[in-house]
Protein backbone atom coordinates (compact mmCIF):
# COMPACT_ATOMS: atom_id res chain seq x y z
CA UNK A 1 0.00 0.00 0.00
CA UNK A 2 2.61 2.71 1.24
CA UNK A 3 4.82 1.25 -1.47
CA UNK A 4 2.32 1.90 -4.42
CA UNK A 5 1.82 5.24 -3.06
CA UNK A 6 5.24 6.54 -3.07
CA UNK A 7 5.56 5.00 -6.82
CA UNK A 8 2.58 6.81 -7.42
CA UNK A 9 3.98 10.05 -5.59
CA UNK A 10 7.16 9.89 -7.93
CA UNK A 11 5.16 9.38 -11.13
CA UNK A 12 3.52 12.58 -10.72
CA UNK A 13 6.47 14.54 -9.54
CA UNK A 14 7.97 13.28 -13.03
CA UNK A 15 5.39 14.15 -14.44
CA UNK A 16 5.58 18.11 -13.09
CA UNK A 17 8.61 18.36 -14.19
CA UNK A 18 8.63 17.38 -17.33
CA UNK A 19 5.52 19.55 -18.19
CA UNK A 20 6.71 23.32 -16.56
CA UNK A 21 3.31 25.10 -16.79
CA UNK A 22 0.87 22.61 -17.82
CA UNK A 23 -2.51 22.82 -16.04
CA UNK A 24 -4.33 20.53 -13.92
CA UNK A 25 -6.76 20.04 -16.33
CA UNK A 26 -4.40 19.99 -19.23
CA UNK A 27 -2.66 17.30 -17.07
CA UNK A 28 -6.05 15.50 -16.79
CA UNK A 29 -7.21 15.91 -20.30
CA UNK A 30 -3.80 15.11 -22.06
CA UNK A 31 -4.41 18.29 -23.73
CA UNK A 32 -2.53 21.18 -23.98
CA UNK A 33 -4.86 23.38 -25.14
CA UNK A 34 -7.79 23.58 -22.66
CA UNK A 35 -9.52 26.79 -23.34
CA UNK A 36 -11.70 29.11 -21.03
CA UNK A 37 -15.25 29.75 -22.36
CA UNK A 38 -18.07 31.36 -20.55
CA UNK A 39 -21.89 31.18 -20.76
CA UNK A 40 -23.81 32.70 -23.02
CA UNK A 41 -21.32 32.69 -25.75
CA UNK A 42 -20.72 31.48 -30.20
CA UNK A 43 -17.65 29.80 -30.42
CA UNK A 44 -16.05 29.14 -34.27
CA UNK A 45 -14.32 25.57 -33.58
CA UNK A 46 -12.81 23.12 -36.38
CA UNK A 47 -11.56 19.51 -35.44
CA UNK A 48 -8.34 18.86 -37.33
CA UNK A 49 -5.82 16.32 -37.24
CA UNK A 50 -3.20 18.76 -35.04
CA UNK A 51 -6.21 17.88 -31.93
CA UNK A 52 -6.14 16.63 -28.66
CA UNK A 53 -7.41 13.02 -28.65
CA UNK A 54 -10.98 12.59 -27.49
CA UNK A 55 -11.04 10.69 -23.66
CA UNK A 56 -11.74 7.78 -25.07
CA UNK A 57 -9.07 7.04 -27.17
CA UNK A 58 -11.03 5.82 -29.92
CA UNK A 59 -9.13 7.49 -32.63
CA UNK A 60 -11.37 10.84 -32.31
CA UNK A 61 -10.14 14.58 -32.33
CA UNK A 62 -11.44 16.85 -29.36
CA UNK A 63 -11.52 20.53 -28.63
CA UNK A 64 -11.74 20.91 -24.58
CA UNK A 65 -13.51 24.12 -23.04
CA UNK A 66 -13.29 24.90 -19.72
CA UNK A 67 -15.55 26.90 -17.89
CA UNK A 68 -16.50 27.84 -14.39
CA UNK A 69 -20.08 28.62 -12.52
CA UNK A 70 -20.39 30.96 -9.71
CA UNK A 71 -24.27 29.74 -8.67
CA UNK A 72 -26.56 26.94 -9.80
CA UNK A 73 -27.01 27.31 -13.50
CA UNK A 74 -29.23 25.73 -16.44
CA UNK A 75 -26.71 25.17 -18.95
CA UNK A 76 -27.35 24.45 -22.55
CA UNK A 77 -24.46 22.62 -24.62
CA UNK A 78 -25.33 23.10 -28.30
CA UNK A 79 -22.61 21.68 -31.00
CA UNK A 80 -23.72 22.07 -34.86
CA UNK A 81 -21.89 21.29 -37.77
CA UNK A 82 -22.87 21.03 -41.80
CA UNK A 83 -19.70 18.65 -41.99
CA UNK A 84 -18.83 16.71 -39.16
CA UNK A 85 -21.19 14.47 -37.14
CA UNK A 86 -21.06 16.25 -33.75
CA UNK A 87 -20.57 14.75 -30.51
CA UNK A 88 -20.40 16.78 -27.25
CA UNK A 89 -19.04 15.31 -23.67
CA UNK A 90 -19.51 17.15 -20.29
CA UNK A 91 -17.20 16.60 -17.60
CA UNK A 92 -16.51 18.01 -13.69
CA UNK A 93 -13.14 19.21 -13.01
CA UNK A 94 -11.46 15.80 -11.68
CA UNK A 95 -12.15 14.40 -15.52
CA UNK A 96 -15.35 12.40 -14.61
CA UNK A 97 -17.75 12.63 -17.45
CA UNK A 98 -21.04 13.93 -16.26
CA UNK A 99 -22.92 13.38 -19.72
CA UNK A 100 -22.53 13.01 -23.46
CA UNK A 101 -24.47 13.31 -26.39
CA UNK A 102 -24.57 12.20 -30.10
CA UNK A 103 -27.49 13.65 -32.20
CA UNK A 104 -29.64 15.36 -29.33
CA UNK A 105 -29.30 18.55 -30.94
CA UNK A 106 -31.18 17.71 -34.52
CA UNK A 107 -34.31 15.63 -35.47
CA UNK A 108 -34.10 11.80 -37.39
CA UNK A 109 -33.12 13.13 -40.59
CA UNK A 110 -31.12 16.79 -39.19
CA UNK A 111 -27.43 17.26 -39.02
CA UNK A 112 -26.68 15.04 -36.49
CA UNK A 113 -25.95 17.80 -34.24
CA UNK A 114 -25.62 17.40 -30.08
CA UNK A 115 -26.85 19.05 -27.07
CA UNK A 116 -26.42 18.56 -23.03
CA UNK A 117 -29.03 20.44 -21.09
CA UNK A 118 -28.01 20.39 -17.35
CA UNK A 119 -28.78 22.26 -13.93
CA UNK A 120 -25.23 21.98 -12.75
CA UNK A 121 -23.52 23.75 -9.41
CA UNK A 122 -21.27 25.91 -9.09
CA UNK A 123 -17.67 25.03 -9.50
CA UNK A 124 -14.98 24.11 -12.98
CA UNK A 125 -17.03 22.14 -15.85
CA UNK A 126 -15.38 20.77 -18.98
CA UNK A 127 -16.43 20.30 -22.36
CA UNK A 128 -15.01 18.27 -25.01
CA UNK A 129 -16.32 19.27 -28.80
CA UNK A 130 -16.21 16.04 -30.58
CA UNK A 131 -17.31 13.94 -33.40
CA UNK A 132 -18.81 10.79 -33.90
CA UNK A 133 -17.01 8.95 -36.12
CA UNK A 134 -12.85 10.27 -37.11
CA UNK A 135 -13.62 13.12 -38.45
CA UNK A 136 -12.34 16.64 -38.91
CA UNK A 137 -14.00 19.89 -39.97
CA UNK A 138 -15.63 23.23 -38.88
CA UNK A 139 -18.17 23.31 -36.13
CA UNK A 140 -19.97 25.79 -33.69
CA UNK A 141 -20.18 25.63 -29.94
CA UNK A 142 -23.39 27.60 -28.97
CA UNK A 143 -23.40 28.25 -25.16
CA UNK A 144 -26.87 29.51 -23.62
CA UNK A 145 -28.12 29.48 -20.01
CA UNK A 146 -32.06 28.65 -19.36
CA UNK A 147 -33.67 29.92 -16.26
CA1 LIG B 1 -9.57 22.23 -32.95
CA1 LIG C 1 -23.99 13.66 -33.61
Amino acid sequence: MHRALLVLSLALVACDSGNGDRTELERLFDCDTVREITFPSTTSGALSTSDCDYTDDDGTYADYYVFELDAATNVDVFQTSDTIDSFLSLYNASGTELAFDDDSGSDFFGPHDARISRSLAAGVYVIAANSYGVETGPYTLELTTTP
